[in-house]
């Protein structure tokens, strides 16, 4: 049995996601912006797309949401727009990032800090949450961008965005906020509070790869990201990706529909998975259930390395992950993990299992039974399990 339990690296393209974008590859192939027939064809997809897309997270029509390539690119986007437009010309000096931002905001943080940009990142606090009171405490006339994400891909954990855009406001601070493991898990809604920016990608609510967005309040103009053909508003030239829109705008209306089967079955069938995973012995969960996405769960097995974890459940046909994909390659602790403090023992037994609404009983009964079997096989040839000391551990509520 094959159980794809990664759902927060990308998911499968709904089949009828697929179905809407075919006609864009071999049919209405043209470029929208020309003068004929081929290129008007596209025309209505395109505006439905981005209709649905609109809809989605009720933009309203006077802002703007601009079709990029990836979440990468629109967190690039915005931090390197605020720095060449308030940063680099002195106006202001600073931005804030929470410490456990996808790399995308992190290391795009780092460069600008490079430059000459103060970067203050925010601590979370021993539930993996981002700590209100610090944005208050460091937001200053000079601070140019706030970039909080509204939830965690590691751990689910659902930032206080709603407060974090109010502070903004009130300091007239420009907010982003990364809702890419929002869209299609809990409701994201741009006119429910205060946020200026807003990412999301298309692959990780069952559109297509290589489709992503920035959303942008009016008022909040960014520089452009790509100067050319003055496709996309101006915001980004470049002939348009006119499957991709299509895709990602039935994608997300087709999420915005499963919304609350996510919200109740999905959390359903994780809650039930994660009650099974911690009557293993040792085992730990950062955040509460009741503030993560429905879907998600990093959980640690003590005495057993991450990677070790996913070789034996790779065996058995299942996908997890020991963190993000994006930071697979090196071996470094789970940076959320760090970023509470935990033993660095702990650190590197993080295991992520992230569900979608295609997840079943059936896959989750399969998937526990090979975790059962992992643990008992890993921990049997582990040097350091039988010597670790089951006490206390800094910031993990410990389950036995
Ligand atoms: N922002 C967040 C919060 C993410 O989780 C990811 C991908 C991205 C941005 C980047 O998205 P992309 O559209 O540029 O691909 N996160 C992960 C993950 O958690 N495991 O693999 C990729």
């Amino acid at each position: 049995m094959n159980v794809y339990l990664d759902n927060n690296a990308t998911t499968i393209v709904d089949p009828q996601v697929f179905a809407e974008m075919e006609p864009y590859f071999v049919q209405k192939y043209g470029n929208p912006n020309s003068l004929h027939a081929f290129a008007s064809d596209t025309h209505p997809g395109i505006k439905a797309g981005m209709e649905k897309i609109y809809v989605g997270i009720n933009a309203p029509r006077e802002d703007s949401v601009v079709i990029t390539s990836c979440a990468t690119e629109s967190n690039n986007w915005v931090l390197k727009s605020i720095y060449f437009e308030f940063i680099l010309t002195g106006k202001k000096n600073h931005i804030m990032v929470s410490e456990v931002e996808h790399p995308s905001v992190i290391t795009t943080a780092k460069f600008l800090e490079g430059l000459g940009c103060k970067v203050t990142y925010l601590p979370i606090n021993h539930e993996g949450i981002v700590d209100v009171q610090s944005v208050r405490d460091n937001i200053t006339d000079k601070t140019a961008l706030v970039s909080v994400m509204w939830a965690n891909n590691e751990t689910g954990a659902i930032f206080p965005v709603e407060e974090i855009g109010a502070i903004c406001k009130e300091h007239d601070v420009a907010f982003h906020t990364d809702a890419v493991q929002a869209i299609g898990k809990i409701p994201v809604d741009v006119q429910s509070f205060n946020v200026d920016y807003l990412t999301f990608s298309a692959h990780k609510f069952h559109g297509p790869k290589g489709v992503g967005a920035l959303y942008i309040k009016k008022g909040r103009e960014l520089l452009p990201l790509l100067h050319g053909g003055a496709q996309m508003g101006g915001y980004r030239s470049g002939t348009l990706n006119v499957a991709g829109i299509v895709g990602m705008g039935k994608a997300m209306e087709a999420a915005v529909e499963a919304l609350e089967y996510e919200m109740t079955a999905i959390r359903k069938l994780r809650d039930s998975f994660e009650d099974e995973l911690l009557k293993i012995e040792d085992t730990f969960v950062v955040t509460p259930r009741e503030k993560r996405t429905p879907n998600t769960i990093l959980i640690s097995f003590r005495g057993i390395e991450g990677e070790a974890m996913l070789w034996d459940l790779n065996r058995a046909g299942i996908g997890a992950s020991t963190g993000s994909a994006c930071a697979s390659e090196d071996l470094e602790a789970n940076s959320v993990m760090d970023a509470i403090g935990a033993a660095e023992d702990l650190a590197h037994t993080a295991i992520r299992f992230s569900l979608s609404r295609y997840t079943t009983q059936e896959e989750l009964d399969y998937a526990l039974r090979a975790v059962q079997a992992a643990v008992i096989r890993l921990r049997g040839i582990s040097s350091s399990y039988a010597y670790t000391p089951k006490g206390h551990v800094s910031g993990l509520a410990e389950h036995h």
